[in-house]
């Protein structure tokens, strides 16, 4: 069934069937790319979650490994391997996870083959017996483990209840022993409600602690109980035992569409992030099309000229490109709409180069049948007043007819150079989009109900819209044919 469904992407990452959340264990091991994923293989809901596994030489195309970790049948993660990273331990490949078992969370770790193919969990986990003792917690879960000098370090997700969402900071001589330092940072429990897109919630999912340029990264995702799921980072100075924060921003604007988010250094030396893209579509839904979640394409991030994080995806991706339709610079003219015969299908890469004048809009339209009724905008707003910003919308109130998918928009902040140039990005592959804006991202699914009729692509303006590069492809699957649901 999986491989039928229309709305499964061909060159995302998807499980071979199940559920897929979480990127985990992300690394580059003896020249091979691991991707671990939180994974249930029996099921498309998260239930009983286990460590999935695939490798790549590439970034983009993956081969199905076996399930990594299962579930115990009994002791501290029979009830779930939740997320979780591998490090180099002299060699050792180690993973440490959230064991789960009830409501509990608590570290645990395992040892791996050489292939990382065939795990050992440690007889003593979990490896921390309980949260700090004294704080009162919302959770305790997620891990960034990392060597400095003669120390492990770790950070745990969490939350302090009143307070707000925190990462707390262990450390430790081998791994298995570890002293509770105290929270890194801690944000703020105050603001929430789904309309706070910046919000840093009650508790913080998957942290990740890196440097990128001249600044320290902390990205975390911001939840909290039935209104917040959203990536955001912050940049600034980790020093000692203490991250001293100088500016928030949003990760992603698709929200919960790019969540929790693992990042890597490459073997380029590139930092490399993937994300969790959820489903939009109900669970009745989910459940006929017999798997659920994408794995988000390989972001590198960069510093970008404000010391924020520029992504765009790995140039790898290129390698999936064919039937190259190159549109030269097509005339926009004010208030037009012009669908673009050359170009159609539901599995693309566009790239254009266009500038916007201030005040104007420009409007580039996907998965749109041929009378219009579904389709899904890409919308980029320069201010009027203030021409160095401007909005990066996606609307998604037509991408269905299908009344019980979501359409919400999605919507966040456009930077302008002094030309009002915008480089932009998109990969539509069936129901995952990624867009990308002058380095700033935004994901979403979309479920069109007619969806080998909303293949059209079309571009519109509003004010002075002129174009000077637009480039399409057709995007190659990435496994050739049926995929089976189990490998
Ligand atoms: N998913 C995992 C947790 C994590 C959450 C469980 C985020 O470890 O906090 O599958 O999606």
């Amino acid at each position: 069934r999986a491989h039928r469904d229309p709305h499964r992407p061909r060159f995302h990452f998807t499980s071979p069937g199940g559920w897929l959340n979480d990127p985990n264990g992300l690394t580059h091991w003896n020249g091979v790319y691991h991707l671990f994923y939180q994974y249930n293989p029996l099921a498309p809901a998260h239930h009983r979650i286990h460590w999935g596994h695939a490798t790549s030489q590439d970034l983009v195309t993956w081969t199905d490994e076996p399930v990594a970790l299962v579930p115990g049948t009994e002791g501290p993660d029979r009830d779930g391997c939740w997320s979780g990273v591998l490090v180099d331990d002299g060699g050792v490949p180690t993973l440490v996870y959230s064991g789960r078992h009830g409501d509990r969370e608590l570290p645990c770790v395992a040892t791996g083959s050489a292939d990382l193919r065939h795990w050992t969990k440690d007889p003593a986990n979990p490896v921390i017996a309980a949260p700090p003792a004294g704080a009162d917690i919302t959770a305790f879960r997620d891990h960034c483990v990392w060597r400095e000098g003669a120390v492990w370090r770790q950070l745990i997700g969490s939350g302090i209840r009143g307070t707000g969402g925190t990462a707390l900071l262990y450390e430790s001589p081998d791994l298995r022993t570890w002293r509770y330092v105290g929270p890194l940072l801690t944000g703020d429990a105050a603001g929430g409600g789904p309309d706070d897109l910046d919000w840093t919630g009650t508790m913080w999912e998957c942290v990740d602690l890196f440097r990128v340029g001249a600044s320290d990264v902390l990205v975390f995702s911001a939840w909290d109980e039935g209104t917040t799921h959203h990536p955001l980072y912050w940049t600034g100075r980790y020093e000692g035992d203490t991250f001293t924060p100088e500016a928030l921003h949003r990760l992603d604007y698709g929200r919960r569409y790019f969540y929790v988010p693992q990042s890597t250094l490459d073997a380029h030396g590139r930092r490399v992030m993937f994300g969790w893209l959820q489903e939009g579509r109900d669970d009745e839904a989910t459940a006929v099309a017999g798997w659920s979640g994408v794995m988000s394409v390989a972001r590198v991030l960069t510093e970008a000229p404000d010391g924020s994080l520029a992504q765009a995806p790995v140039p790898e991706l290129a390698g999936l490109r064919r039937d190259h339709v190159a549109l030269g610079s097509p005339t926009l003219t004010d208030g037009t709409y012009a669908r673009l015969d050359a170009v159609s299908g539901d599995q693309l890469d566009l790239e254009a180069d266009l500038r916007l004048a201030p005040g104007a809009t420009a409007r580039l339209v996907v998965r749109e049948t041929p009378d219009g009724a579904e389709r899904t905008v890409v919308e980029l707003t320069r201010d009027a007043a203030d021409p160095a910003r401007g909005t990066l919308r996606l609307r998604r109130e037509r991408s269905s007819l299908d009344p019980d998918v979501d359409t919400e928009p999605r919507y966040g902040e456009l930077p302008f150079g002094p030309d009002g140039g915008v480089a932009l990005r998109v990969l539509v592959d069936h129901s995952a989009l990624e867009i990308f804006a002058n380095g700033r991202a935004l994901t979403a699914r979309v479920y069109p109900s007619r969806p080998t009729e909303a293949v059209g692509v079309g571009i519109g303006a509003t004010g002075a819209v002129t174009v000077d590069r637009f480039d399409a492809w057709r995007m190659e699957s990435i496994s050739e044919g049926p995929r089976p649901l189990w490998p």
